[in-house]
């Protein structure tokens, strides 16, 4: 560094004795003014030297910071999420999002591939590729993404599923690099787009409610003998074409079944579906009968992911999105007993 500044002070010093050896010695009046007349083109070239200078400072360091931190204020907010078409190896995704900036520069910013991952998981593994479409520095975009996306790094991809089902908020880094265009300006400067959003989660579809449970007597053996509409809420903004999905139910730790939802096409928001379930009916009305639940009639059963086909094939990270844990739904078996039997069953006098 200072040899640096010593050395630039050396050149300088040389310029100006150069320029003073041919000027006769100076009178004391109007000697810098004849000075200034004869080497006015010195002055000049001096003057524009430092403006360019201060010109490509300005372009090249300058404009690339500025360009890099009006990214790095730029806002991705994100309205919708679209997963359709689901098939084992890839997902129509589409994405409704807004980048809002300060709107005081101008600039192309080129379309780029961009890699998702959880910020929250340590090893920061993408789970999906995405394109992003070119934008520019306006104020309010809308960036609408709709695009066929390859899973290529299953075990992510299983993973943010199970993130995504269970949490009831997660952050999502969506990060690639691109180019960035000033107007006016003829070069394209590389930049990083690094963006975290915090979304929720389905938060284990906690509040669900079941109503409207029938129990089929005459159901042939195999064939479901129980019915319902489930109420299950969706607190993302993620819409998801999830297919036939069926769960092994548990009360406490005895498998009394399963239960199907099919053609699930969970949207944001409440969503009443019908579910069918083939249940081991002696084991429910033994467990509504035992001192645990006989008072309310009221049974939290639990539900774990067992099997989910969308279009004859197995949708492994939705499965294991709702495989990885058990959600718990409270059913009112007291009451749908009483519906659909007529008749009230109380606690068993005999039990312990
Ligand atoms: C995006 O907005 C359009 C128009 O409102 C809507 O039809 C579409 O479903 C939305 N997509 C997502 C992913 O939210
Ligand atoms: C893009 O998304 C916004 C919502 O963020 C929606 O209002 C708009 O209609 C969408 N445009 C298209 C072409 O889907
Ligand atoms: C993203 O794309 C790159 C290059 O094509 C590929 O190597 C990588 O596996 C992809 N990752 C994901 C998660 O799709
Ligand atoms: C999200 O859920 C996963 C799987 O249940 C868990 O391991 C992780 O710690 C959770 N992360 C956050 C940020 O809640
Ligand atoms: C589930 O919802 C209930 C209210 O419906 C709430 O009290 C409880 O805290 C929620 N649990 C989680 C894990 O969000
Ligand atoms: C659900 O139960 C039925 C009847 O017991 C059985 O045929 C079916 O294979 C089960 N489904 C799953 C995914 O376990
Ligand atoms: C769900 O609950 C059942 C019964 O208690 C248990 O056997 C099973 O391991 C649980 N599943 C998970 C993923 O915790
Ligand atoms: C109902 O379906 C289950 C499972 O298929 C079966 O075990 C049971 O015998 C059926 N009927 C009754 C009355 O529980
Ligand atoms: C769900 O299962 C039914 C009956 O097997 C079938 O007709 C339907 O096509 C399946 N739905 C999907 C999305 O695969
Ligand atoms: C984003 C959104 O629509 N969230 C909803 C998810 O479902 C619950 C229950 O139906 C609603 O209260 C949320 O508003």
């Amino acid at each position: 560094m200072s040899d640096k500044q010593e050395s630039d002070n050396a050149e300088v010093t040389q310029t100006e004795s150069r320029v003073y050896q041919p000027a006769p010695a100076p009178t004391k009046k109007g000697g810098f003014v004849r000075h200034l007349k004869r080497f006015w083109w010195a002055y000049l070239l001096l003057f524009i030297c430092g403006a360019v200078l201060v010109i490509c400072l300005v372009i090249f360091v300058g404009v690339p910071r500025i360009a890099q931190s009006k990214i790095n204020d730029a806002k991705l907010e994100i309205q919708g999420v679209n997963v359709l078409n689901a098939k084992p190896d890839s997902i129509l995704l589409e994405i409704n999002s807004t980048i809002t900036t300060d709107g005081s520069i101008k600039a192309n910013i080129d379309p780029f591939e961009g890699v998702m991952y959880l910020e929250d998981l340590p090893d920061h593994t993408p789970f999906l590729n995405v394109s992003f479409p070119a934008t520019n520095g306006n104020k309010h975009q809308l960036v609408n993404i709709s695009q066929e996306v390859q899973i290529q790094n299953p075990d992510a991809f299983n993973t943010f599923n199970i993130w995504f089902a269970a949490n009831q908020t997660l952050r999502v880094t969506v990060e690639g690099r691109t180019k960035v265009k000033p107007s006016g300006l003829s070069r394209k400067w590389g930049v990083t787009f690094k963006k975290t959003i915090t979304m929720n989660g389905l938060n284990l579809f906690n509040g669900t409610t079941v109503t409207n449970g029938k129990i089929a007597l005459t159901a042939k053996k195999g064939q479901p003998n129980f019915s319902a509409t489930a109420d299950i809420p969706n607190a993302s903004y993620f819409t998801l074409d999830i297919g036939n999905a069926t769960f092994t139910n548990f009360i406490d730790d005895t498998t009394i079944g399963n239960l199907t939802i099919p053609n699930l096409l969970l949207v944001p928001g409440s969503n009443k579906v019908p579910i069918s379930a083939n249940l081991d009916q002696l084991a429910v009305i033994n467990a509504v009968q035992s001192p645990k639940y006989c008072k309310t009639g009221v049974i939290p059963v639990k539900l774990q992911g067992a099997a989910v086909r969308n279009d004859d094939a197995t949708l492994q990270y939705f499965l294991d999105g709702l495989a990885a844990h058990n959600q718990t739904v409270p059913m009112d078996i007291g009451s749908i007993i009483k519906s659909s039997l007529g008749t009230t069953l109380g606690c068993k006098s005999s039990s312990s």
